[in-house]
């Protein structure tokens, strides 16, 4: 099922029945073992109502409330090879390829609520970056007791050049306003998403195609339960967290972000998201 945060509350697609959630906070209500289960208690004394879609369409949010977002990196053979390239001249190339063998994988802090931005609106590239990228990434959603519960779709914006310049400047090329999509909605499913799952990307400009890739998830090079076992090692998580859990499709390296560009990721199961670009 799918659990879309609104301006008007929670509604939950189930097989194309939509419910209204009134009486929940997000934070409690996604915070949950066995979320698919606990939902599905939730729906039991609820009628469907189909005309909420015209609220999902008009007034959807990203779905996130006091949650971290955090990100994996290098976890596709295809980062471990963008981010020598980038690097190579600072001599961090190594460093990358060391990432990508290591046990211990590279996590780091993406963003809290007031960066991200939703289905519909705008991501943003830096005035003081000229190399910008959009990452497609399987986002899970891990519950504070360390599962599991749910998957949406990301987007981890970086400027290519800030990061290749010397790793050191990673949060900089990561984390600045509006760097972070999440959505259309969380995912939720009594099992683990289908390992064969698609991610797509489509990137226009001017209403021309300017750059298509795909990767199934299935070509990570970790699994999604060691990433969460990283992450919660030595850090708990409240209201739980959701975790990027890196991306596998990179532009070619001539390519860069132009304000107004069309961003358009889907993963199957979960749906579509897409922004604009501005600066
Ligand atoms: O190591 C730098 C970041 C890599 C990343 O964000 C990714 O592989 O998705
Ligand atoms: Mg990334």
């Amino acid at each position: 099922m799918k659990v879309y945060k609104t301006g008007k509350g929670i509604i939950i697609d189930r097989d194309d029945d939509l419910f209204l959630l009134k009486d929940w906070g997000w934070d409690s209500f996604v915070n949950r073992r066995n979320l698919f289960n606990q939902i599905t208690g939730d729906l039991k004394s609820l009628t469907p109502d189909n005309s909420l879609v015209q609220i999902i369409n008009s007034d959807c949010l990203a779905p996130i409330g006091n949650q971290e977002v955090w990100a994996a990196g290098v976890t596709y053979i295809r980062s471990r090879q963008a981010r020598m390239e980038e690097a190579k001249d600072a001599g961090g190339g190594d460093f990358y390829a060391r990432v990508y063998e290591a046990e211990r994988p590279e996590l780091f802090f993406k963003a809290l609520s007031y960066r991200v931005v939703g289905h519909g609106k705008h991501v943003r590239i830096r005035k003081d970056s000229k190399w910008n990228v959009p990452e497609p990434e399987l986002t899970l959603f891990i519950c504070s007791e360390g599962t599991i519960e749910g998957y949406t779709i990301g987007n981890d914006m970086s400027s290519r050049d800030i990061e290749g310049e010397n790793p050191l400047y990673l949060p900089q090329a990561k984390s600045y306003d509006a760097s972070t999509a999440l959505g259309p909605c969380l995912y939720v499913a009594d099992s683990p998403i289908n390992a064969d799952a698609m991610i797509q990307l489509q990137i226009e400009r001017n209403n021309q195609q300017v750059f298509s890739g795909e990767i199934a998830i299935n070509r990570m090079k970790r699994k999604h339960t060691e990433l969460g076992e990283y992450l919660f090692r030595e850090t708990s998580f409240p209201y739980g967290v959701y975790l990027m859990t890196g991306t596998g499709i990179v532009p070619p390296d001539h390519f860069t972000l132009e304000v107004n560009d069309q961003i358009r990721i889907s993963i199957e199961g979960i749906g579509v998201l897409v922004n604009t670009v501005s600066q």
